[in-house]
């Protein structure tokens, strides 16, 4: 074994040497993706880094070729509401070459700036107005799904209607309250998450998307629930006959819960994975046992592993961990645009 990788290591110094970069082999590439979600600190979902199915997409050129592997990934991914916990990893930059995916996720709502107020997603505002500059029309609903935006080097980018049949969609209601389905509310299946840098041994993989499953209160009490986004728990509140006028009255805590049980409800119904966050607190402490079993501890960022619902009722919020970014890991980069 350690032959083996002295021998590796001499190859890649030489390619280093000879062309100042080297090539992964589809093992490296796929132990590197599955370490790199392993090592990601913020992430409640990392029980299950071994399973990570990694489509090699290094030989694909073009923007069309690009969209047809991303169109391939959100169809295995998806998997009827299977959810299979996939990436796809492009070429990664080199001195004349960075393909960049502008979307933050490939499937996200638009949001419209009208006079002082905003239809849609508040978060995809910029990248809404970009996407209209390149030529994309929405409707102007709530839930527009945005176009694929693809960059190859300095080219104008190219972009590409996602077709309806791609795009898995819940439409929210609730198990008790019948008013709940005339809020008008959905949600899409999948979080595929497309704007971050993957590095392994040194190499980026600027356009490498990624998806698991979604964790109930990402939706229920952050996307629908943020003042800054849907800010949903107004119109639930009064839905339930709370007084909203009294903070006191707990109403926005009642109406998170409603809220929050509807998503997970409604996607259970429809048989689309998705994890509550007691289970997924419990599945990290099996994630953090597995670890120190292979004598290693886990890393973790607290103020993002932590739920934001009833945090203290879990695990996670009672301990502390070392925020270390280890390699390969997911990183930040730059805004595409
Ligand atoms: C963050 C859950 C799969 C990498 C998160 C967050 C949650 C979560 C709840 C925090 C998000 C937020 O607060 O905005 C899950 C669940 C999964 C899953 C339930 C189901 C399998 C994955 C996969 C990868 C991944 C497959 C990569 C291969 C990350 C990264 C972050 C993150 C890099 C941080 C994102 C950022 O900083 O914006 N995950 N995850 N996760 N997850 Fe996972
Ligand atoms: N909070 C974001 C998604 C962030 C990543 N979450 C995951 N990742 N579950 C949202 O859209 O609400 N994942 O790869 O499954």
């Amino acid at each position: 074994m350690n032959e083996h990788i002295d021998e590796r290591l001499r190859e890649v110094k030489e390619a280093i040497d000879l062309t100042g970069t080297y090539h992964h082999t589809y093992e490296e590439l796929e132990y590197g993706a599955k370490v790199a979600w392993r090592n990601s600190n913020r992430c409640i979902g990392r029980l299950f880094w071994d399973g990570l199915k990694v489509f090699d997409q290094r030989e694909v050129g073009e923007e069309e070729e690009i969209r047809d592997a991303l169109f391939a990934h959100m169809d295995y991914a998806t998997n009827r509401g299977k959810i299979r916990s996939t990436i796809s990893i492009f070429k990664p930059k080199r001195q004349d070459e960075e393909i960049r995916i502008w979307n933050h996720q490939l499937v996200r709502y638009a949001g419209y700036e009208e006079g002082n107020q905003i239809i849609g997603d508040p978060a995809s505002v910029e990248f809404t107005k970009k996407c209209q500059e390149l030529g994309w029309q929405g409707k102007g609903g709530s839930f527009d799904v945005l176009p694929l935006v693809i960059q190859i080097n300095n080219d104008p980018p190219k972009w590409f209607t996602i077709p309806k049949e791609k795009v898995l969609e819940v439409p929210l209601r609730h198990p008790e309250y019948e008013w709940f389905e005339y809020l008008g509310l959905k949600w899409y299946a999948v979080p595929f998450i497309s704007d971050m840098c993957l590095e392994i041994g040194g190499l980026e993989y600027t356009a490498a998307p990624f998806n698991g499953w979604y964790m109930g209160t990402e939706i229920g009490a952050r996307n629908l629930a943020d003042d800054s986004r849907y800010n949903l728990l107004p119109p639930v509140g009064e839905g339930m006959g709370l007084d909203i006028r009294r903070h006191a009255s707990l109403w926005k805590d009642r109406a998170l819960v409603e809220l929050n049980q509807a998503v997970l409800y409604s996607y259970k119904t429809d048989k689309v994975s998705i994890v509550d966050h007691h289970t997924a607190a419990q599945q990290f402490q099996l994630f953090q046992n597995k670890e120190a079993k292979c004598g290693r501890e886990a890393t973790g960022d607290w103020k993002w592993l932590v739920p934001p619902m009833s945090p203290a009722s879990t695990d996670i919020f009672h301990q502390s961990f070392e925020d270390r970014m280890d390699t390969p890991n997911y990183f930040y980069q730059d805004k595409a645009f």
